[in-house]
Parts: structure tokens; sequence; C-alpha cells
């Protein structure tokens, strides 16, 4: 970690797509298309700096442990994560969409009077704990790792916390958006240790990010 090499972790899908042209306005572009490769780590047009493309849940916890100076993350997934161990030096403002509770079209609202408890199935378990509580209201909160909209079809949940963009996965299965809980784009994450090692290459890139925001 002394040197001045950088490694970088994205997520393939939509991070990857907007972060490329932001890093190539940098002057890091990919030398090979990750869409066609099976590698995990990619040389750049920067001698210096690689990038390993990793599921976007790990990003955090790649860049927390200095497995990767820098990141880009979703504020969902660092959020649900903690980012008391990270810097989040920059919102990309990329990757926008909104974490919102949903439910059935047909479904009473979570906070309605005779309800006692209300179950929610997520993959944001630490979030939905947080937000149901603020708000008063008592909630089982089930842990689901993908396809939270089947749960309340098959009756496993009364709703559901997701992240929704234009809300037609939630409409194509007769949900529906209730209450916001947060605007969410993506953000730069860098590992504390190397902002302090790799302090001016870092800092430069931050500077080169920030104009492309
Ligand atoms: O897919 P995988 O399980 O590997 O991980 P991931 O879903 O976390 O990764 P990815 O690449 O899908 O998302 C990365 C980040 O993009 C997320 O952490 C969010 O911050 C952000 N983002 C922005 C989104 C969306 N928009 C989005 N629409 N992430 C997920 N979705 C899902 C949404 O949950 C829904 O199921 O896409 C589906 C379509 O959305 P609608 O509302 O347009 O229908
Ligand atoms: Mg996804």
């Amino acid at each position: 970690m002394s040197d001045s090499s950088l490694i970088i972790a994205l997520s393939k899908g939509r991070i990857l797509k907007e972060t490329l042209p932001m890093l190539a306005n940098a002057g890091i572009e990919l030398l090979e298309d990750p869409d066609t490769s099976r590698k995990l780590i990619f040389d750049t047009s920067d001698p210096q700096v690689k990038l390993v493309i990793i599921r976007a849940t790990d990003v955090p916890t790649y860049v927390e442990h200095g497995a990767a100076d820098l990141g880009v993350a979703g504020k969902d997934v660092l959020m649900e994560h903690g980012c008391e161990n990270l810097y989040e030096p920059l919102d990309l403002k990329i990757a926008n969409c909104k974490l919102m509770t949903a439910a059935a079209v047909t479904a009473p609202a979570s906070n309605s009077a005779g309800r006692s408890r209300v179950r929610v199935a997520t993959k944001f378990v630490n979030i939905a704990k947080r937000w149901y509580a603020s708000q008063g209201i008592q909630a089982e909160v089930i842990k689901l790792y993908g396809s939270m909209e089947l749960a309340p079809l098959v009756g496993l949940a009364d709703e559901i916390v997701d992240v929704v963009d234009t809300g037609n996965t939630l409409r194509a299965n007769g949900l529906e958006p209730r209450e916001l809980i947060c605007h969410i784009s993506s953000r730069l994450v860098v590992n504390k240790a190397s902002m302090k090692l790799k302090h001016q290459k870092i800092r430069s890139l931050i500077d080169k990010l920030s104009q492309a925001v």
C-alpha cells in the first residue's frame, strides 16, 4: 500500500457502465471489455491503476480491508453495510434510484389501525429495521437475497423494502411503492489508510472525477 499504484473496485452492470466514462475522463481506460472477459482484475491505460470487478454488495468490504484502495457503491449498499470504516468523498450522482417500501395494491397501510406487526421481506435488513422503528411500526424483517417482489404475492411478507427506479418491476407484480425511505446515488469510497499513504494520487483522481460529475 505504500507505493502509488491503485486498485479500484466496481460492480458489473449499471455502476460499471456509468463509472467507466467518468474514469476515462480521468485518463483511466479499460484495456479489455469486462463483459466478454472472465477476468476479475483488469489492467487500464494507466499502468498504476487496476480495476477489480466484484459483486456490488462486496465493494465496501474490499475497500474497508484495503484489498481495493477505492470503490464505487450505491448509498443503499453503504447504508446497509455501515460506512464508518470508509471515507465517502464524492457523490458521483449515477445509478440514481429510491429506497422505498412497497406492498400489494390491495394491502392496507403498514401503520393502519388494528395492525400489530408488519412482516417485511428485504435484502436491506439493517435499513428496514431502522426505518420501521423510526416510524414506530413493529416489523418482523425477513432476509432475502433477491426477487423481493415475490414475497408479498406468496404470503411470505406484507411489505418489501427495495430500490425502485421506474417502478415497472413493482407494477408488473401487482405491487405499488408506498413510503420513500431515501434517495440513492452511487458514491466513491476510499480506504482510510490508502487516503493517507497514497494521498496525492487519490486526491488527483477525486478532483478529476468531481469534474466529470
Ligand atoms: O444484481 P446484483 O444482485 O448483482 O447486485 P445489485 O442489484 O446490488 O447490483 P446492481 O448493479 O443491480 O445495482 C447496483 C446499484 O445500482 C444498487 O446498489 C443501487 O444503488 C443502484 N440502482 C439504481 C439500482 C436500480 N437503480 C434498480 N432499479 N439497483 C437495483 N435496481 C433494481 C430494482 O430493485 C428492480 O428490481 O432493478 C429492478 C428494476 O427497477 P425498476 O423500478 O426500474 O423496475
Ligand atoms: Mg441487481
